[in-house]
């Protein structure tokens, strides 16, 4: 019997640490700070890489959810041999794009990666890839930062 009184009570020792666990890794997610949530993106896509390409282009918007500045200074995946990100524009007609040093979201503002526009440009993918296929990206910022999300391959779209 005193065996039996000893199990049951350890058992639910156990289940109250567990408990505790459990409701530190769900205010941890809220908590602002690295490991918590400073911003929401959405829309995050990229188009498909037939054999051969050697370049493709990443796109989302992403919405600073914190109070302070948010500033992306690089990018990287593990499908690619590196990011940058971009700017397309048209000048006299003539589409080129060139490399932005760093984009600053201020509290609240969303800011789009689009086809003609911003873009995150990545180069030399490990493989093709194929639509619903997803790309996982970090995203990294001034502050030591860093988000990780994915990009959902899709057909039948060009790289702008
Ligand atoms: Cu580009």
């Amino acid at each position: 019997m005193t065996g039996n009184r000893d199990k049951s009570q350890i058992f639910i020792r156990g289940l109250a640490i567990f408990g505790v666990f459990i409701l530190l890794a769900i205010s941890a997610g809220e908590l602002p700070g690295p490991a918590g949530k400073l911003v929401k993106i959405d829309k995050a896509w990229s188009p498909e890489t037939p054999p051969g390409m050697t370049m493709s282009a990443g796109y989302f918007s992403i919405t600073n959810i914190s109070d302070h500045k948010m500033d992306i200074v690089a990018a990287e995946s593990p499908l690619f041999a590196s990011i940058k990100i971009h700017k397309s524009t048209i000048e006299n007609g003539v589409s080129s794009m060139h490399m932005v040093k760093d984009i600053v979201i201020a509290p609240r503002e969303t800011i789009v990666f689009e086809p003609g526009a911003l873009h995150l440009m990545m180069m030399r993918p490990t493989h093709a890839l194929h639509a619903d296929d997803s790309i996982p990206v970090t995203l990294d910022f001034a502050d030591g930062t860093r988000v990780n999300f994915d990009l959902s391959v899709v057909a039948n779209k060009a790289p702008s």
